[in-house]
């Protein structure tokens, strides 16, 4: 198994511009943006800028500013849906659920009695990826 980062993955080449994502949050260490295939309303990813495959070769410089980005965005999607509560995730090779190979963590408001859709499930809407960003956006 090759367990290195490769940097033709599709968040490597949202951060350097070349392909779209709908953001809500970025700073000199992170950016943040709407989950294509959301488990739940308002699923947000938050990827640190510095390359790493995942939590197992992040530098640990890294790990401190992307926790922090990711309570700042946890707070922010709990009171744009006024979610009940938030869960966080985040995937380490295959066998795991990782399918994106570059470091991100899983922001996803909840709601009493309300399920996961499944990882990596059906593509949202664009239009709605706008509206829960400006949701967000207007939170933080
Ligand atoms: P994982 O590597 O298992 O944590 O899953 C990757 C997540 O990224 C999954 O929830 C779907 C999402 N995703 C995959 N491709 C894209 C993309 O091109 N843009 C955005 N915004 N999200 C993506």
């Amino acid at each position: 198994m090759n367990e290195t980062y490769d940097d033709s993955n599709i968040f490597a080449r949202i951060l350097r511009g070349e392909i779209p994502s709908t953001r809500v949050y970025e700073d000199d260490h992170v950016i943040a943006f709407m989950d294509v295939m959301p488990q739940g309303e308002g699923h947000t990813l938050v990827v640190p800028r510095a390359p790493s495959r995942n939590l197992l070769d992040a530098a640990p410089e890294t790990l401190g500013p992307s926790i922090a980005a990711v309570q700042k965005i946890a707070g922010a999607v709990k009171k744009a849906f006024a979610a009940d509560g938030v869960t966080i995730m985040q995937f380490n090779e295959p066998a795991s659920g990782q399918s994106v190979f570059h470091l991100h963590f899983h922001v996803i408001p909840r709601f009493e009695g309300v399920a996961l859709k499944p990882h990596s499930g059906k593509m949202e809407d664009p239009e709605v990826l706008k509206q829960n960003a400006e949701k967000i956006k207007a939170a933080l």
